[in-house]
């Protein structure tokens, strides 16, 4: 009589705790920034932002002044003294701006992801 010898094998089920990589979804709440324009500059000049922040450009000279894309692909108002004018940065308005007034005004705005 023939036994037959069945192998168990038994699978030792390893449970890979593997710590995936944090996909934590950083919710970035939109910023506000403030631009001063004092004396024919924009202060600050250079300006860290991301999609969907807020900039308000404040004109604080008598003479009128703009923010305008160096392309003209977004600009705002003439503003003048005391008046104030608030966007939302979107992709197109990374680079460097300027006031149509006063050329030699220049500013940018360098957008990060
Ligand atoms: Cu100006």
């Amino acid at each position: 009589m023939q036994r037959r010898h069945f192998l168990q094998t038994s699978v030792a089920a390893l449970a890979v705790t593997g710590s995936s990589s944090a996909i934590h979804a950083t919710t970035k709440t939109p910023a506000h920034h403030d631009i001063t324009i004092s004396r024919f500059k924009f202060v600050p000049d250079t300006l860290d932002v991301r999609i969907g922040d807020t900039i308000t450009w404040l004109n604080k000279d008598i003479a009128p002044h703009t923010a305008t894309a160096n392309d003209d692909s977004w600009t705002t108002d003439e503003l003048g003294k005391k008046q104030s004018q608030t966007l939302t940065i979107t992709t197109e308005m990374s680079g460097k701006y300027y006031c149509v007034y006063h050329p030699h005004m220049k500013a940018k705005l360098i957008i990060t992801s």
